[in-house]
């Protein structure tokens, strides 16, 4: 959330293990301060905020395959990716053309080879101040970024706001809800609509479009761009009609449903995948899709799965987990007189995203629910007007919800995954070639320095470069000098081969801190 970071926590502990800065910056590492976070960061390295929202791990085959984790900033309209053998970020992407990413997620099958990121906001196009005052000029786009590059893939204009996305378990389909259908600027006006959409993509035909060339531009920028807008009556997208301002969207693990959360309808919408393609065939309608859409209660924002069939939907406004079962709401939307609500469970209050163990990969186990509560008031000694938010854990192995977790954390965990521990192996130590500073390695290579073994001082006019070594708690030169008005970069490689000795860097009065890990 609002602290840019990814944090690490066990479970069912709920300890919080380790930080991984990303869109902050961070005094204990120097992130967002040193040269080589500032190199990551690219074009973004002077943006030293974020609001991070939806961090997901690659897949292969719809199983987590603990390779990346990829995270979007809102406020800056960025996508970062975290590389989980050193668990730190390692790529950072603007995404052009577009204002504020929010929904994020990966491709599940065959593995990731993309990231699927919404821009919310409608803006002019091209945004030059030309059309400001002329919204039917604008509009937003979905965003497809290739996952091993971290570079744009393609992006395809959509009609109304983006919130959140999923994509299926056959590679072919991602949807995004779709709330504005109206194309209002002013809050009253984009929610009039009983129904806004879900806006199902078909992948493959946009890649085959890219591939053929048949793509459009914007302005300066090369990314290919293709219209889906339902004006354009593509093959690129549908729209199917669900109620109303829809928020999350989120596939269920056997591959089967999408289930669009109402927000501020008390429905989630369930639509069969399977249906798609005869969607896109022509040979149904857009509501033939949909097979349930059960009444859930006030605020359904963002749906789990447990793997036996039943699922978990955070009510915003009531304040509660509303497990549901998804075969017993067909049978009611089908006329039968079933009661698919299951339980409701209070949570601490005003739930946004929850999550299942493992429940949005095929390997849902249905253990643990993680609830993130965006308030906490009256449950933590007070700490004045800011207060946490309160991540609660809650036990769903048995027939029934039991709360067994109150965690209160700092500004504001927004969405989290869960992962088993044995999918994610991060290494010991850091290795001598990682990519991270191949650009330092290479400006020792022309500065004639052996990075393992010497410390020297390399005057290049204004520009000093200081290369030493480190075996904590020594540094492998005691003293340096330096002229005030150079411009001086410390290159510090840390020989220790021991695990967790990691050693650091810091000088006083000048706002320059860095953490150097193990063979770093
Ligand atoms: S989406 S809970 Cu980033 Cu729900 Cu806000």
């Amino acid at each position: 959330g609002h602290s840019g970071e990814v944090r690490i926590l066990g479970i069912p502990s709920m300890r919080e293990l380790m930080r991984i800065p990303v869109f902050n910056i961070d005094s204990a590492t120097g992130w967002g301060l040193t040269d080589e976070s500032k190199q990551i960061k690219g074009d973004s390295a002077d943006i030293l905020c974020g609001d991070a929202h939806h961090p997901h791990m690659s897949m292969t085959d719809g199983h987590y395959d603990g390779k990346y984790v990829f995270i979007n900033d809102k406020l800056n309209t960025r996508v970062a990716r975290i590389r989980c053998d050193v668990m730190k970020t390692d790529k950072m992407l603007t995404i052009p053309n577009v204002q504020a990413i929010h929904g994020l997620r990966v491709q599940k099958v065959p593995h990731t080879k993309y990231v699927f990121c919404n821009a919310e906001f409608r803006i002019p196009q091209p945004n030059d101040g030309r059309d400001l005052y002329d919204p039917s000029k604008y509009f937003t786009m979905f965003n497809v970024v290739d996952a091993e590059s971290m570079e744009m893939a393609f992006q395809v204009i959509v009609d109304g706001n983006l919130d959140n996305t999923d994509a299926d378990y056959t590679g072919r389909f991602a949807a995004s809800t779709c709330y504005n259908s109206e194309e209002g600027v002013t809050l009253a006006d984009s929610m009039r609509n009983e129904r806004d959409w879900l806006v199902v993509y078909d992948i493959f035909a946009c890649e085959k479009a890219v591939k053929a060339g048949k793509f459009t531009t914007i302005g300066n920028s090369k990314v290919p761009v293709l219209d889906g807008r339902k004006k354009a009556n593509s093959k690129f997208t549908k729209y199917i009609p669900v109620p109303k301002s829809p928020h999350g969207i989120n596939t269920s693990p056997d591959g089967e449903y999408f289930v669009a959360n109402g927000k501020l309808s008390p429905t989630v919408t369930v639509i069969a995948i399977n249906k798609l393609a005869d969607l896109f065939d022509g040979k149904i309608k857009e509501r033939d899709t949909v097979v349930a859409e059960p009444e859930l209660g006030l605020g359904p924002l963002h749906t789990a799965f447990d793997g036996r069939g039943n699922a978990y939907t955070t009510l915003f406004i009531d304040s509660q987990i509303c497990k549901w079962n998804v075969k017993d709401a067909i049978s009611a939307y089908n006329g039968k007189k079933v009661n698919y609500i299951k339980q409701k469970l209070d949570v601490h209050y005003q739930p946004g995203h929850n999550h299942t163990t493992m429940g949005e990969t095929r390997d849902a186990d249905g253990k643990y629910l993680v609830s993130l509560c965006k308030f906490s008031k009256d449950r933590f000694l007070n700490t004045g007007p800011l207060k946490p938010e309160n991540d609660q854990l809650i036990d769903i192995s048995g027939d029934e919800m039991k709360l067994v977790h109150d965690g209160p954390t700092y500004a504001e965990p927004h969405d989290c995954m869960i992962v088993h521990r044995s999918m994610v192996k991060p290494n010991k130590l850091w290795t001598r070639d990682d990519p991270i500073f191949e650009s330092t390695r290479k400006q020792a290579k022309k500065d004639g320095i052996t990075l393992e073994r010497d410390n020297k001082v390399i005057r290049d006019g204004k520009k000093v470069r200081v290369y030493m070594t480190s075996v904590a708690p020594s540094f492998g030169m005691t003293d340096f000098k330096v002229k005030q008005g150079d411009e001086v970069t410390v290159i510090i490689t840390n020989l220790d081969q021991v695990e967790d000795v990691t050693h650091g860097f810091a000088l006083n009065q000048h706002g320059v801190s860095m953490e150097i890990g193990p063979q770093q």
